[in-house]
């Protein structure tokens, strides 16, 4: 289904789920060097000031013509959010080419460190301020901190296991009394196997190799599971040529059989993997959150597991590298949604979720959508159908770029 017509003129609109983003932009430079700013206010935490900049990305990325002096001065200085500061870094870059600040931020020793820090899975900008401002600045300071010998290949057969027992043990109640799975708190073992696996983790992966990923996962799925359907979200979906991770939603056919065939299948098949030596690690691992309409936050409603992946060798393919492999179970009734939710970009789900409570009076996460006077629950049929209900032209996943 080709993206409506109507979102390629509509760069003036203020939701970026109103407007067509491609992957690669007629101003890409100057998106480029605007999220270097963006990405130093959010390694220093100041989080208003990055989305701000986000938001004028996103507004550039849909920009269809290349800017110059003239259609800075006619369109992009009456957009929302160009206004003093980001006009003049705008301004900057037509000029010169480059934006001064962020050409100092990349060459700063404290940029460089905190982003470096944060390149690990598992480290955040706040861990990344403690550990520069307790003096650590390289991978080394990191791998002394964490006790990790540079390319050690953490064995942890015993985690999993533990995982597994805790979410067992783990059970919570919902206000009208029905049994649910917490999160397990077994003791996190992210970051020190990111560390370990960096050099691997690091590496992209190519378009063929996250498809080649999802046909191992769903065949085993199969065997555990007949009749189950997945969807390759994330980056890969957008149309990256290489991901960071390979994110695959899965659900079953049968809308009536799903509810009771999908809750635990996760887990199930995380253990499949790990016995095969497909899964090598489970960095997080969440159970089935029964759905609540008023909870504000169900970001972790799915059942997901976060994993560290890494194909069989075959002829054509003698080595292989651990990836990371993002796992998401919806029931059949939260498919669409959680395919729409993990789809990306996290701009477009941000304003995703903004235009469906302040325009419709709705609310969209990757659970569920709902009509917020009497939380009553659409039951979208298709990813189309979900943006037919919000009153949203429809937009081709490699448009969301946002
Ligand atoms: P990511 O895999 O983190 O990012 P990405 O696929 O867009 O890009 P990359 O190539 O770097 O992997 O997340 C995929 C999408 O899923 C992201 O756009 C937002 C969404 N998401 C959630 O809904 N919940 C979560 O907990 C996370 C981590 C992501
Ligand atoms: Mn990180
Ligand atoms: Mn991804
Ligand atoms: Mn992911």
């Amino acid at each position: 289904r080709p993206t409506d017509p109507s979102v390629f003129q509509n760069w003036r609109a203020r939701y970026a789920v109103q407007r067509a983003s491609p992957l690669v932009c007629p101003n890409q430079g100057l998106a480029n060097e605007l999220s270097i700013l963006r990405r130093a206010r959010e390694l220093e935490g100041l989080e208003k000031n990055a989305l701000a900049y986000e938001r004028a990305i996103g507004m550039i990325k849909s920009y269809p013509h290349r800017i110059t002096r003239e259609s800075f001065k006619s369109d992009i200085s009456k957009l929302p959010g160009f206004g003093g500061k980001t006009a003049s870094k705008v301004l900057e870059y037509i000029e010169t080419g480059s934006i001064p600040e962020a050409q100092t931020t990349l060459t700063s020793e404290r940029y460089q460190s905190l982003s470096l820090f944060a390149s690990i899975y598992g480290i955040g900008p706040t861990k990344a301020r403690q550990f520069y401002d307790m003096g650590m600045r390289s991978i080394e300071d990191l791998e002394r901190y964490y006790d990790v010998a540079p390319g050690a290949t953490l064995k942890t057969p015993a985690e999993l296991d533990e995982f597994m027992r805790e979410m067992e043990a783990e059970v919570a109640f919902t206000p009208n009394g029905k049994r649910v799975r917490r999160e397990g708190t077994v003791p996190d073992i992210t970051v020190p196997v990111a560390l370990a696996l960096r050099g691997e983790l690091d590496a992209p992966i190519p378009r063929d190799e996250v498809e080649e990923m999802r046909d191992v996962v769903m065949r085993e799925l199969a065997e555990l599971q007949p009749g189950c359907v997945s969807t390759i979200v994330g980056g890969y979906r957008r149309g990256k040529p290489m991901s960071n991770d390979a994110d695959i939603v899965i659900s079953h056919e049968d809308w009536e059989k799903g509810k009771t065939l999908i809750p635990g299948l996760c887990k199930r098949l995380c253990a499949r993997l790990y016995q095969k030596g497909l899964v090598t690690h489970v960095m997080h691992l969440s159970g089935f959150h029964g759905y609540n309409a008023l909870r504000t936050e169900h970001w972790d409603s799915l059942e997901k597991a976060l994993t560290v992946f890494k194909l069989k060798p075959i002829p054509e393919n003698p080595v292989r590298i651990h990836r990371r492999l993002d796992l998401i179970f919806a029931l059949p009734e939260s498919y669409w949604t959680a395919v729409i939710g993990w789809t990306g970009s996290k701009m477009f789900q941000r304003d995703l979720r903004l235009w469906a409570k302040q325009e419709k009076g709705m609310k969209f996460d990757s659970v569920a959508l709902t009509r917020r006077h009497d939380t009553r629950r659409f039951l979208p049929k298709s990813e189309k159908e979900v943006f037919d209900i919000l009153g949203l032209p429809w937009i081709d996943p490699t448009m969301r770029n946002a």
